[in-house]
């Protein structure tokens, strides 16, 4: 018999697949067949694909597969997430230039591609971000996002990573390390940058994730997290006349009369504080400011210790932000002097700076309520300033008495009520804060608020290999151009061209900043000298919007047809890692909504569907190059075949789960194959005659006249049938779909004889390996489209009608049901499929283990559960 050979299979068929470039081509837009749109984050071109890259294509290849033969109109495409900083550091190190490094990976890495047997449209849907075609519109989008003043320049503090020698967005800080650079900490840099407004759109991002039952909950809770919106309120205290207390002989911290609800009289300060608890605002003892807030400044000045105080407090913080702990560091502060009157009960309360408020965050300013939060219980403690209890549990019936043995702080604010709060004594505590935040707003000192943690997407980049910001800054500073100066490309002018042979160094600062021709412009506007922007975009601009451009590669006058993509999106299932939960799948969020409002497309969101697999691993660890662990995709196939390795990589796991990558396993589906190979390749005549004799569409064959081996063989393909198809429809368990074609193909190979002497007939036979081959073919399309043309197929097995399960073959003759006497288990009874509940409780009786289990005793009753089970109560 011939032996499977799959390196002669693959290539053969892998050239007569290249040579058919229509092969997975998506039918035209306006065609009849319900479409699916299936993704898999593209790749970043290294060089090479790992073995976890091949894990996630392989995943979304054999869907793409299944959905194609189920009928819909498929469009699988694939591209290159081709800027960024490893084609810079690859020219430092080995002076290649970056467009020619990376374009050869490209072309290294489709080579890959193709061996693996990914079924995309390459000549229809390829992309790589670092061409002009692509990257114009990058540039295009953004001269759009500046019209909507969704795109502008501020300076401001960024982050910093010295090894990258560039600015991160927050999204790329990881524990106060560089996501590249996992052990550099983010330095705080004050710079100009361009920014998107993320934030306008950010409640929506987080309301959407309500509506997206398709993502997985994992990915919706980092969002919402990550977005993290609170509502609060800013309260305003007026900053007490210390002069005009004195004079009066009044002590602070004594009501001072009249002064309930005072706003701070002109020329008097005021401070505001951003609180998410105004409920407790009773309970406020002090005010702490951050110790670059405004008023400490202003306050230092005349104040030499206060001024020494505050610098080291500064530079404390600055340090603790770098190393990440700002957490954790030792809380302390200094006195003012000075004193604020809390608005709601006109009490004087003493103002500090304290090392824990930040400058940045609400408004630098907080009310402290020691008796109710933690950071300010430690440091009311540590310097004895009163703890005033005003929330108890709701148990307590809101009494006015703080003699409550509850250990302090008391967090709790679900059902929790207020005390000693003079008329909002006894309110819930959540409905308190919405009342007593409009009160304030109805005083006038006060506001409610929402906040975000989430910031603007700060997209600059000192880099070279990345798309040019479209703008120049004119010499002459134009009026009427804002911000003055800032005179963007006119889209008639896209692409600005990124300059080759651009001198990669380790210097500072951005690569295009050393390039004349670059860098001196005209000004579109009046024609006089202009300095181009020299920083590039940050990277995920790119693969913000790739799959749209994926509906319509090669279009030259608009991103992509509103058209196309209208058809083709929201995409059906998007797949790829979950490390991306926070920077690309938040970004192309933001993305889409964007093109939504310019009128491009009409979906609120990019995916239906989103599915993380899990990573691969090897000898129970993530691979790395230093642990020596890394299996190369490519010496599988060598010694295995694409199909085996492809079927392994979904075989060895559940998709979702991390998968221990072994070798042996590999070399078992290899075996597996073998065998379907020899089998199908004996039989091929048999389906081909058959086939031949009946027309192509063969009707399943029905029980009448069948052998009890045949009925049997067909019932286990019909039940493998039915298990895979809901397999891709629902749970992707795809291991135990290979598992249950393992064990078809193990009592198909059992059936031999019987095959053999005719006591299975030829019509059941062409069934059998004819929906092998088509059950196979998600995974291993190599060797079934092989086998498929074995068996006399002229037409492609990629468009075959994938088989349909039939209930009634697939039905057992007979089902198995557990008899229970008190409960426990006494024997497993054989019974006629349609057996009614008489004959079950009679056969169950009958039961000799059964009988021995009564002996002597009475049954009381006997319980059946339709199908499940008999349980005898005795006694
Ligand atoms: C009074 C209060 C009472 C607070 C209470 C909490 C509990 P999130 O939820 O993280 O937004 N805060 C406000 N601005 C701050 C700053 N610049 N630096 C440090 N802390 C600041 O936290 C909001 C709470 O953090 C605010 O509500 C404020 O303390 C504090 F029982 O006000 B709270
Ligand atoms: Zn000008």
């Amino acid at each position: 018999p011939v032996r499977y050979n799959p390196a002669e299979i693959e290539p053969r068929w892998q050239s007569r697949w290249d040579a058919d470039p229509a092969l997975y081509r998506a039918e035209d837009h306006a065609g009849g067949k319900p479409k699916f749109f299936c993704v898999e984050m593209l790749p970043y071109p290294s060089g090479a694909l790992h073995i976890g890259h091949v894990r996630n294509y392989t995943i979304g290849d054999a869907l793409a597969r299944f959905m194609r033969m189920r009928g819909f109109n498929v469009l699988h495409p694939m591209g290159w997430d081709a800027f960024g900083l490893p084609a810079e550091n690859a020219a430092l190190k080995n002076g290649r230039a970056p467009k020619e490094w990376t374009l050869s990976n490209i072309a290294a890495m489709k080579v890959q591609m193709r061996r693996i047997g990914l079924s995309y449209d390459w000549h229809g849907t390829e992309v790589a971000s670092c061409l002009p075609e692509y990257y114009r519109w990058n540039q295009w989008f953004f001269l759009r996002m500046l019209e909507k003043d969704l795109a502008y320049r501020r300076s401001s503090k960024v982050n910093w990573c010295n090894l990258c020698a560039t600015v991160l967005a927050n999204e790329q800080v990881v524990g106060g390390c560089c996501w590249r650079h996992e052990d550099t900490p983010v330095e705080q840099r004050e710079l100009e940058q361009w920014f998107f407004r993320i934030t306008k759109y950010a409640d929506e991002l987080l309301d959407g994730l309500d509506t997206m039952p398709g993502w997985p909950d994992k990915v919706r809770t980092m969002q919402r997290n990550w977005i993290g919106r609170s509502y609060g309120t800013e309260v305003t205290f007026a900053v007490a006349d210390d002069t005009a207390l004195k004079g009066t002989g009044f002590s602070p911290s004594v009501t001072p009369p009249g002064k309930e609800g005072a706003l701070a009289p002109e020329g008097q300060p005021s401070i505001t504080v951003f609180t998410t608890r105004v409920d407790t605002i009773f309970g406020a003892t002090s005010i702490q400011l951050a110790p670059e807030h405004a008023l400490v400044k202003e306050w230092a000045k005349t104040d030499a210790a206060l001024a020494a105080d505050v610098d080291k407090m500064v530079a404390e913080q600055a340090a603790a932000k770098q190393t990440g702990d700002f957490g954790t560091i030792e809380k302390h502060g200094v006195s003012t002097g000075k004193h604020a009157i809390n608005p709601f009960t006109g009490e004087t309360l003493p103002i500090w700076v304290a090392n824990y408020i930040l400058a940045d965050y609400g408004t630098g300013a907080i009310m402290s309520v020691p008796a109710h939060d933690e950071r300010d219980y430690e440091f009311a403690t540590k310097y004895g300033l009163p703890i005033k209890r005003v929330i108890a549990p709701a148990t307590s019936g809101g009494a006015n008495d703080d003699s409550g043995d509850l250990a302090l702080p008391y967090i709790a604010e679900d059902e929790a009520v207020l005390i000693n709060s003079g008329e909002w004594t006894g309110e819930a505590a959540l409905e308190a804060q919405e009342k007593m935040g409009l009160f304030a707003e109805h005083k006038g000192f006060g506001k409610r608020t929402k906040t975000f943690r989430l910031k603007d997407w700060g997209v600059s980049r000192q880099r070279y290999w990345g798309t040019p910001i479209p703008v120049v800054y004119c010499q002459n500073g134009h009026e009427g151009v804002p911000p003055k100066g800032v005179v963007p490309v006119p889209d008639a002018q896209l692409p600005v061209l990124l300059p080759d042979n651009v001198a990669i160094t380790a210097e500072n600062g951005s690569p295009l900043g050393r390039v004349p021709e670059f860098v001196n412009a005209t000004c579109p506007v009046c024609g006089g000298p202009a300095r181009r922007e020299t920083d590039t975009m940050d990277t995920f601009v790119d693969s913000s919007w790739y799959f749209y451009r994926y509906t319509d590669a090669h279009n030259n006058t608009a991103p992509f047809s509103s058209e196309k993509a209208n058809y083709w999106f929201p995409i059906d299932q998007y797949i790829g890692g979950v490390e991306h939960a926070i920077l690309h799948l938040i970004y192309s969020r933001y993305w889409t909504k964007v093109m939504r409002d310019i009128g491009l497309i009409k979906n609120d969101e990019p995916a239906t569907r989103l599915f993380t697999q899990g990573m691969v691993i090897k000898d129970g660890a993530k691979m790395s190059k230093s642990k020596g662990n890394v299996v190369s995709p490519d010496e599988m196939i060598g010694k295995f075949g694409a199909d085996a390795t492809r079927t392994y990589a979904l075989f060895a796991a559940p998709p979702d789960r991390d998968l221990d990558w072994q070798e042996d396993g590999v070399a078992g589906v290899s075996r597996f194959l073998a065998r379907v190979y020899r089998l199908t390749m004996k039989y091929a005549p048999v389906v081909k005659a058959v086939e031949h004799a009946k027309g192509d569409e063969i009707a399943p064959s029905a029980f009448a006249g069948q052998t009890p081996a045949g009925a049997k063989l067909l019932r286990t393909l019909h039940q493998t049938i039915a298990k895979i198809s809901e397999d891709f429809s629902g749970r992707w368990h795809f291991n135990t779909s290979i598992a249950a074609v393992m064990i078809l193909v193990n009592e198909i190979a059992s059936s031999e004889g019987a095959m053999d002497s005719g006591e299975i007939a030829p019509a059941t036979i062409a069934e059998l390996f004819r929906s092998l081959t088509l059950l196979l073919a998600p995974f291993a399309p190599f060797l079934t489209a092989e086998l498929w043309e074995q068996m006399g197929h002229t037409s492609s097995i990629n468009h075959a009608a994938w088989p349909v399960a039939d209930a009634t073959l697939a039905k057992d003759d007979e089902i198995e049901i557990p008899v229970q006497v008190n409960g426990k288990l006494a024997n497993v009874i054989k019974v006629a499929a349609d057996a009614d509940e008489e004959t079950i409780k009679a056969t169950a009786l009958a039961d000799e283990k059964v009988q021995q289990r009564l002996a002597d005793k009475t049954i009381v009753k006997t319980i059946y559960v339709k199908g499940k089970l008999v349980n005898m109560v005795v006694k």
